[in-house]
C-alpha cells in the first residue's frame, strides 16, 4: 500500500481550513491542523464536517519561527498549505502591524522552515484578489498589476512574492493561489455575505429590528469555498510550480447580495433613499426598515471593483467554478435556517 500523504493545514478550523481538511481526508492524507490557540471556539466548522477527531491538532502560533521549525521536525510534510492569517480587510486598518505580523511575515517564517528544513516539502500559499485592490485592468488574472488598499492586501502581496523569490531562488515547489472572494455557511459572521443571511434570518425569528451595513456599491467576484479548496490541491499536484488566479469571472454589488437573500426568503422590498449615505431597504409588507446605511462600516479605502479571470486554471488545472450566484444564496440561506435556533 502507498505511504500516505502527510500535509499541514495551518489556519484549520476556518472556512478553508476545514473544507481543505475534508477534501484531504477524502483522498486518504494524514491531516495536521494547526491554528493559534485563541481559535479554539472555532472548531464548530470542524465538528458539523465530523472530522475533528480524524485530524491530528496542533497549536502553532505563526509570530514565532521556532514554533513552525518544531512542527517541521516532528513531522515529514509532504505539502503545506499555508490558509492562516489576519484575513478581516476591515480589521487590518485596526490592526496593521499585527496584520503584517501574521499574514506577511508569517508566510517568510514557513519558507526559511522549508529551505533549511525540508526543502522538498511543497508549499502552497493563500493569495489574495484584493491584492488587485483599485484596479488596474477590468478583468484581472495571474498577470494584472497589484494596487492594493489596505494593510491586509499589502500584507498578501508580501506572502505573494516572497513564495515567488523563494519559488526561483531556491527551486522550491512553493505556489500562490490567488482565490477572489468564497464564501459558505462557514464563512465567519464579520464578513459581509454572511452578516446579511445571518441578519436576515434574524430579522425573520424576532431576534434583530434592522441590518447595518457599509459600502452597498462594491462588487465582488463570489464563488463557493468548497469548490475552491480543490484548486488549492490541484496546484500542488500540478507538473510544474505556478500560480493561478481562482475565480468566477461574474461580478456582483453587496446590493445585488442583499437583494438575492430577501428574493429567496420571500421579503416583498424596495430602496429608498437617493445618496449612499441615506439608502434603505424597505420591507413593502410592513414597512420596516430592513436595511440602513452605517458609516462606521466603511472602510478609510476601499477596493470597489473585481473579475477575476480563471482561464488559466481552467486550461491548465481542468478547475472551474460549478456553483451560480443563486446558488450560492441559496446554499448559504438553507444551511443558515438549518442551524439557528
Ligand atoms: O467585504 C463591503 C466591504 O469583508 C466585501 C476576505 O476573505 O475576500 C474577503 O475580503 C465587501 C467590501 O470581504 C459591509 O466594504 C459593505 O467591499 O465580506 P468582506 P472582503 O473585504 O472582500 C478576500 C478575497 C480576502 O482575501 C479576505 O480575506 O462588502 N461591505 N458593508 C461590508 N463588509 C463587511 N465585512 N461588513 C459590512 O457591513
Amino acid at each position: 500500500m502507498a505511504k500516505k500523504k502527510i500535509a499541514l493545514i495551518t489556519g484549520v478550523s476556518g472556512q478553508d481550513g476545514s473544507y481543505l481538511a475534508h477534501f484531504l481526508l477524502q483522498k486518504n492524507y494524514k491531516v495536521i491542523g494547526s491554528d493559534r490557540r485563541s481559535a479554539r471556539n472555532t472548531q464548530w466548522r470542524l465538528d458539523r464536517l465530523g472530522i475533528m477527531d480524524k485530524l491530528i491538532y496542533e497549536e502553532l502560533e505563526l509570530g514565532e519561527i521556532f514554533e513552525i521549525q518544531r512542527l517541521f521536525k516532528k513531522y515529514n510534510f509532504d505539502e503545506v498549505y499555508n490558509l492562516a492569517a489576519q484575513s478581516f480587510v476591515g480589521s487590518s486598518f485596526n490592526s496593521p502591524l499585527n496584520t503584517a505580523n501574521i499574514t506577511a511575515l508569517g508566510v517568510l517564517r514557513f519558507l526559511e522552515c522549508i529551505r533549511t528544513i525540508s526543502p522538498k516539502t511543497k508549499f502552497y500559499q493563500a493569495s489574495s484578489s484584493e491584492m488587485f485592490g483599485d484596479v488596474l485592468e477590468k478583468i484581472q488574472n495571474e498577470k494584472t498589476p497589484f494596487n492594493p488598499q489596505s494593510p491586509y492586501a499589502i500584507s498578501k502581496m508580501f506572502g505573494h512574492f516572497a513564495t515567488t523569490n523563494y519559488r526561483l531562488s531556491y527551486n522550491l515547489f512553493a505556489v500562490s493561489g490567488i482565490l477572489f472572494n468564497h464564501e459558505s455557511p462557514f464563512r465567519g459572521e464579520e464578513f459581509v455575505t454572511r452578516k446579511i443571511i445571518k441578519g436576515f434570518i434574524n430579522i425573520l425569528k424576532g431576534k434583530q429590528k434592522f441590518i447595518e451595513l457599509g459600502n452597498i456599491e462594491a462588487k465582488r467576484d463570489w464563488g463557493y469555498a468548497k469548490e475552491y479548496v480543490e484548486a488549492m490541491w490541484k496546484m500542488l499536484q500540478n507538473k510544474s510550480p505556478k500560480d493561478y488566479v481562482i475565480s468566477t469571472g461574474k461580478t456582483y454589488s453587496v446590493k445585488e447580495f442583499v437583494n438575492e437573500v430577501a428574493r429567496y426568503l420571500n421579503f416583498k422590498t424596495k430602496w429608498i433613499g437617493k445618496s449612499s449615505l441615506n439608502k434603505k431597504l424597505i420591507h413593502t409588507d410592513t414597512n420596516k426598515v430592513l436595511v440602513k446605511i452605517n458609516k462606521k462600516f466603511f472602510r478609510p479605502a476601499e477596493v470597489n471593483f473585481l473579475k477575476g479571470d480563471f482561464s488559466k486554471a481552467r486550461k491548465e488545472l481542468n478547475w472551474k467554478p460549478k456553483t451560480d450566484f443563486k446558488k450560492l444564496v441559496k446554499i448559504m440561506v438553507d444551511e443558515e435556517l438549518k442551524y439557528s435556533n
